[in-house]
């Protein structure tokens, strides 16, 4: 019985293929870690640092201005609820750079550089320009990973991160780099119905996105916060109503 119950609780990780080996494994994992802890912590707390930029049925988005050297570095975290989807789905399609320019409507090219592993790649992304700032591009590692719950307090998670990182042949000289630090967090709910057959109306994700941002260089502040306070509900919505019209035909990917 004893036995039992450590191998129980000793194996509650689900297959994580990045290597240990790695050496971006600790980068990864502490990335993984800290944003799963920030987001078990805040929201009610942080309250009245956090002002509202936008809200539309479930979805809000929040950020809180902060400038360093004159440069906007204003850290956004939004939430939103979706039915018909699952964690698993919103996830598999964030972090997917074959459809990323399918719903990424600020990008204008992403091109995977390096795979550390099925579950981590490094992609280059050229972003799309904003008058009348210079053209920008991020070079990302993204990782997806599915978190199961240690009881009933704790809920099943999936999760991708995307981090900035470097690599000495993907030169940084065209474009102004930008340096980036988001996550996407999910959790499926579901509403067993009676007859105990699962559909699509008996689900919905709980979704939790945070994106640190630092434009790479100076520009202009008023510009940066409206295109930040336009484009981050547009992708929220956009994404997510892409996920939702890409599986609403497909078996449910738990
Ligand atoms: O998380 C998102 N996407 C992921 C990849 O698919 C990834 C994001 C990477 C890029 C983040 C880029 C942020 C750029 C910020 C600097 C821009 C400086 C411009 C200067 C302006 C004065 O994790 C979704 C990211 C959603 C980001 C929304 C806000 C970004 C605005 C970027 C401007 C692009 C304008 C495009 C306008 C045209 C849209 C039709």
């Amino acid at each position: 019985d004893q036995e039992m119950k450590i191998k129980k609780s000793d194996t509650p990780h689900p297959k994580i293929a990045l290597l240990p080996t790695h050496p971006k494994y600790k980068e990864v994992n502490d990335l993984v870690n800290t944003h799963l802890q920030r987001m078990d912590e805040k929201t009610e707390g942080g309250q009245d640092t956090w002002q509202c930029i936008a809200e539309e049925g479930d979805l809000k988005v929040y950020k809180r201005e902060l400038e360093v050297d004159g440069v906007v570095i204003d850290p956004l975290k939004a939430c939103h609820i979706v039915k018909g989807i699952t964690g698993h789905e919103v996830c598999h399609y964030f972090w997917d750079i074959d459809v990323r320019l399918d719903w990424d409507a600020t990008l204008e090219s992403s091109v995977a550089t390096d795979w550390f592993s099925e579950d981590t790649f490094i992609s280059h992304n050229v972003i799309k320009r904003v008058w009348p700032a210079s053209q920008r591009d991020a070079l990302f590692w993204s990782h997806i990973r599915h978190v199961q719950g240690s009881n009933e307090d704790s809920p099943d998670r999936w999760i991708v991160v995307n981090f900035s990182t470097d690599d000495p042949n993907i030169p940084s000289n065209k474009y102004v780099r930008v340096i980036m630090n988001v996550a996407m967090i999910c959790e499926t709910i579901i509403e067993p119905p009676d007859d105990g057959n699962i559909t699509r109306d008996n689900i919905k994700c709980k979704i939790s996105y945070t994106a640190e941002v630092n434009p790479g260089g100076w520009a202009p502040a008023s510009v940066l916060r409206a295109v930040y306070k336009r484009e981050y509900p547009r992708f929220l919505k956009r994404f997510t109503s892409y996920v939702h019209d890409s599986v609403k035909d497909k078996p449910i990917m738990f």
